[in-house]
Formats: structure tokens, C-alpha cells, sequence
């Protein structure tokens, strides 16, 4: 009987799934959130602010203690010497600074000892900039000059020089921190750290992840001489190898065997970021499908037929795991925005549906643009949330039409920033924690007039991870792995056509707003 096991290493949690090759089926699922079972770390959301509120950062020794205590839960819930192959994925764009010590620790890491206890001495800076910081304008603005401007930057890398991508906080670190950078002999993503740790070696970056950085070029899929150059002296040498999705970095490391009963023939495949992981474990990397996830941040993306890049700069394109490119649109305020105004008005999950459903569609023509935080889809750097409506909903003073507006608001803009990459899905495949939400998923059928439908396995991060293995490692088909494990639930959620027109008004109100701020 053949296991494969996922890893899902995300703003929030630690997660791993394991299916069972065999029969088919989902042996069982395990989450670390960072905030209540590591609370010392002081990230209840699993990051905190630097200086600035747009600083942004995670503890990595916080995401090792998560990987020991996910460990010690998985091995209770499964006979995890039954796995034969590993892989996973990490939240995007994130980077973790290594200085020589963690080549030799890497290899030698000690059963008896935590992960973290052996990896502190090898950070040659404490703390991981994460997806979520746009601290580094000023460095993509100097990277795209010595570049000679967006249109290069864009054709090079798939993207413009974006903030929370890995070069322009490379470059940053670099010129904030002139003893720690010379210090620092590795710079991994978040998912090739993860790969280290799991295969016991310095693992490479895979392309998908690799074009999150504004540093690969995406035809060749290696580091881009200029773009390297432009961002940080020396940085070839400090850069992981680039390659394809489909290989097999090497065994698992001896840590997790000792310690949790591994065998050691498990083979790992390189890590990949986590949306082309959720592009794989939603069956969607063959092109025609467009899935939205519902997670910390909130995406929107595609396999791409042909590439097209955003016009506006805020869009990105990204490889995918199985083989050509896709398209993605990240926006920051998603989970935590509406978990904003739930707690805003100290309402539960349930009470913040009930408030959904009770407000017309249209919010009697109450908008919002619900940027809490810093956005990156369009990029905002404002004081909050902007309205436009009635007093008692520019003041606050209305639950109902905030919960509603916030939603409305989250989806249009959304539509408006999609709509860059020519896909007019009939269908749309949800994933992420607010997916479970109907009320919430109808508002999105209805704003973008398509029937969704939501994947029985909500982690579809850990899921892919869990699906790259089984067919890098263990020659199982894709198509018949997508059969047994990416079933999509039955429930189809039709737009409602009545309300087509009042959304291409509010769409327009939305559009409005977005122009002036
Ligand atoms: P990530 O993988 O980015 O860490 P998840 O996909 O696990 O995040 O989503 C976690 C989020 O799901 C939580 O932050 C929470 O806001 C949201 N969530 C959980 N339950 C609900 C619900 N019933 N309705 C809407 N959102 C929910
Ligand atoms: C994508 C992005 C986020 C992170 C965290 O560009 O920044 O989706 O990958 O989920």
C-alpha cells in the first residue's frame, strides 16, 4: 500500500495531507495554525509588522516547531512508514537568509534535537520577509532603471518590479544590512527551505516559485544576469539552483526518519509555491479552468493558453508545475479583511452569514473598496477602507451593509483585475477557508456571472504537493490522480441572471472609485 504525503507551509498553518495511492483515497489531513499553537512566536495570523506597517515577517523557526508538532500529530493519525514520496508547497516570495553554518546542518540534522534548536545558528537574519510586506518601492523602482523600465522587467520575469516579490527584498536587506548580507552565503524561498529541511540537503527552487522573484527569466528558466545584477552584488553565488517542477531533489532526510518512522526510501520532489501547488491539486493545469482561492490572500488564476501579461502591472505569470506558464492575481485583503469586519462587530462566522444574506445584492448602493491593509491588486498604500454610500454606512454604523459591502467590494474588484487575462469561465473552481462559505460563494457566481463549484478537499495546496510526488516519484498518471483525489463537490452554485445587471452598475460605481484613489 503506497502513501503520498503533501506539505502546505502557508501564511496561517503548517498543513500535510496524505493519500493513499492504492484505494484512492484521502488517508487523513493535519493543520498547525501558527497563532494558537505557537502563540510564544506573537503572530497570531502568523506574521507581525517591522517598523512600518509595511514591513512584514515571519519567524522560520516558528514554521520548523510547526513541522515537529505536525510530525508528532501525523504520526498518531497514519502509519507514515507507508509513504514513498514527499512533496509540497509554501507560501510565495518569502525568503530566508542562511549564512555557511546551514550547508554542513542541513545534512546533519540530529533526531534528538528540534528543528529549530539546529537551524537558529545558520539564519544570518532572524526574520523572513513574507508575501504580505511592500516595504520596497523604492527598490523596484531602482531595479526597473537599471533595468530601463517596466516592459523589460515584465518580459524577463513575468512580472513589473512588485514589492513583496523575493528580488526587491533582496535588494533591500542589501542596503539596510550591510554586515548581515555579506553574511549571508543562501537565500531560499519559503518552499525551497521547506524542501531542505524535508530531503536533509540545500534544495533548489522550481520554476513555478523560481518567477515570483523578479530574479528568473522566464523563457530560459535561469537567473537572469541583468536582473541579478540590478538587485544585490554577489547574488548568484547566494542563490539556490533553478529547476523543472518534475524532479526529485533526493531521499528523505534521516531526521524524519529517526524521529518519525519514515522509511528511507521516501523520495522528495522539489517544492513549488503555493498557487501553482493549488493549480495541480484543483485539476487545473491543463489550461481551461480558472479557480479562485479564498485563503489569507485571495488569487485568482489559470493555466495559460497563450501568455498575456497584465497591461496594469499588477498581474504576474508564474510557471506551472506542469510545464508552460499561468496567470495570477493576488489580492491582500482577503481572508483578513472580512475577518475585519467580522470582528469588528464581534460577530461569528454564522452571525456574518446571516448578516450577508439579510442585505439585498447591490447593498442598496452602499460600495466599498475594502483595502484594511496595504492592497497590491490595485496598489493602495491609503489609510483604510474606501466608501461611498449612505452616512450610516460610511460611519460604521450598519453591520448588515459593512459585511455585505465588504464582500460586493472584494469580488468586483476582483473581476475589474481579472479581467487582463481573457478568461470568461463558465465555471469557476473554489478553493481556500472562506470557500466553505455558500453565502459568501454565491455573491461570487453572481458578480462574475458563472456557476462555481467547490473542491471536496479544501486544501488543494497540500493536495498537489501530495499529487507531484505520486507522479514524479511514483509513475502514476496525472489524469488518474486528478480522477481519485480533485473531485469537485456536487453542489454546482448558479448565478442568479436577475441580478447580472445590477452588478454591471455597481461594477461601474466600483470603477469609479477605483480611479480616484
Ligand atoms: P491559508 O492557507 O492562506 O493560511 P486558508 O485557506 O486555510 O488560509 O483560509 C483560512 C481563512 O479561512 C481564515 O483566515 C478565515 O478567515 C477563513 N474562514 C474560515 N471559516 C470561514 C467561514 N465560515 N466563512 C468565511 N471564511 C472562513
Ligand atoms: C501570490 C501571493 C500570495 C502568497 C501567499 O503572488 O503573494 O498568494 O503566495 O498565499
Amino acid at each position: 500500500m503506497a502513501y503520498s504525503l503533501g506539505i502546505d507551509g502557508s501564511t496561517q498553518s503548517m498543513s500535510a495531507i496524505v493519500i493513499d495511492l492504492d484505494k484512492g483515497d484521502v488517508v487523513c489531513e493535519c493543520a498547525i495554525n501558527f497563532g494558537e499553537r505557537l502563540p510564544q512566536y506573537n503572530s497570531p495570523n502568523g506574521f507581525f509588522n517591522g517598523e512600518s506597517s509595511n514591513e512584514v515577517y515571519s519567524d522560520p523557526l516558528m514554521w520548523l516547531d510547526a513541522i515537529d508538532l505536525l510530525f508528532e500529530e501525523l504520526k498518531e493519525l497514519c502509519d507514515l512508514s507507508k509513504v514513498e514520496a514527499i512533496s509540497g508547497a509554501g507560501q510565495q516570495h518569502g525568503s530566508v537568509y542562511l549564512n555557511a553554518q546551514w550547508l554542513k546542518a542541513i545534512s546533519h540534522l540530529d533526531s534528538e534535537k528540534t528543528l529549530s534548536k539546529q537551524i537558529k545558528p545558520c539564519l544570518s537574519r532572524p526574520h523572513s520577509p513574507i508575501w504580505m510586506d511592500t516595504s520596497t518601492t523604492l527598490e523596484c523602482q531602482e531595479i526597473t532603471q537599471a533595468l530601463g523600465g517596466n516592459d523589460i522587467i515584465c518580459q524577463k520575469s513575468g512580472s513589473v518590479a512588485i514589492e513583496r516579490f523575493t528580488g526587491p527584498q533582496i535588494r533591500r536587506f542589501y542596503k539596510t544590512s550591510l554586515e548581515a548580507y555579506p553574511n549571508t552565503a543562501r537565500i531560499h524561498l519559503v518552499s525551497s527551505f521547506l524542501c531542505s529541511i524535508f530531503s536533509g540537503q540545500d534544495a533548489p527552487i522550481d520554476t513555478g516559485d523560481g518567477a515570483g522573484m523578479n530574479l528568473m527569466n522566464l523563457k530560459s528558466n535561469t537567473w537572469d544576469d541583468d536582473l541579478v545584477h540590478a538587485t544585490a552584488p554577489n547574488l548568484l553565488d547566494k542563490l539556490p539552483d533553478i529547476v523543472q517542477g518534475e524532479t526529485i531533489v533526493g531521499k528523505i532526510s534521516d531526521y524524519f526518519v529517526k524521529k518519525y518512522g519514515f522509511s528511507e526510501k521516501v523520495s522528495v520532489v522539489v517544492f513549488t509555491g503555493d498557487n501553482p501547488s493549488s493549480l495541480v491539486g484543483t485539476a487545473a493545469s491543463t489550461p481551461s479552468k480558472t479557480v479562485i482561492s479564498l485563503g489569507t490572500s485571495d488569487t485568482f488564476f489559470a493555466a495559460m493558453p497563450s501568455t498575456v501579461s497584465d497591461p496594469n502591472g499588477f498581474g504576474h505569470v508564474f510557471g506551472n508545475p506542469s510545464g508552460g506558464s499561468m496567470s495570477l492575481q493576488c489580492f491582500l485583503n482577503g481572508s483578513l479583511a472580512r475577518e475585519y469586519v467580522k470582528d469588528k462587530y464581534e460577530y461569528s462566522w454564522d452571525q456574518f452569514t446571516d448578516a450577508l444574506s439579510e442585505t439585498p445584492p447591490g447593498c442598496n448602493g452602499n460600495y466599498m473598496l475594502p483595502f484594511f491593509s496595504p492592497e497590491i491588486s490595485p496598489l493602495y498604500n491609503g489609510n483604510g477602507p474606501v466608501l461611498k454610500g449612505t452616512s450610516i454606512f460610511e460611519n460604521w454604523r450598519s453591520p448588515k451593509l459593512a459585511i455585505r459591502a465588504c464582500i460586493e467590494g472584494q469580488f468586483m474588484n476582483m473581476k475589474v483585475h481579472t479581467d487582463w487575462m481573457q478568461m470568461v469561465p463558465e465555471i469557476i473552481y473554489v478553493t481556500g477557508g472562506a470557500s466553505k462559505n455558500t453565502t459568501i460563494i454565491q455573491i461570487l457566481s453572481d458578480i462574475f456571472q458563472a456557476d462555481v463549484q467547490r473542491l471536496e478537499v479544501s486544501g488543494s495546496v497540500a493536495l498537489g504537493g501530495a499529487i507531484r510526488a505520486a507522479q514524479h516519484c511514483l509513475n502514476h498518471s496525472l489524469e488518474s490522480l486528478e480522477a481519485s483525489f480533485c473531485s469537485n463537490s456536487s453542489e454546482v452554485i448558479k448565478p442568479n441572471e436577475s441580478h447580472k445587471e445590477l452588478y454591471t452598475k455597481a461594477i461601474e460605481e466600483i470603477e469609479s472609485m477605483l480611479l480616484v484613489l
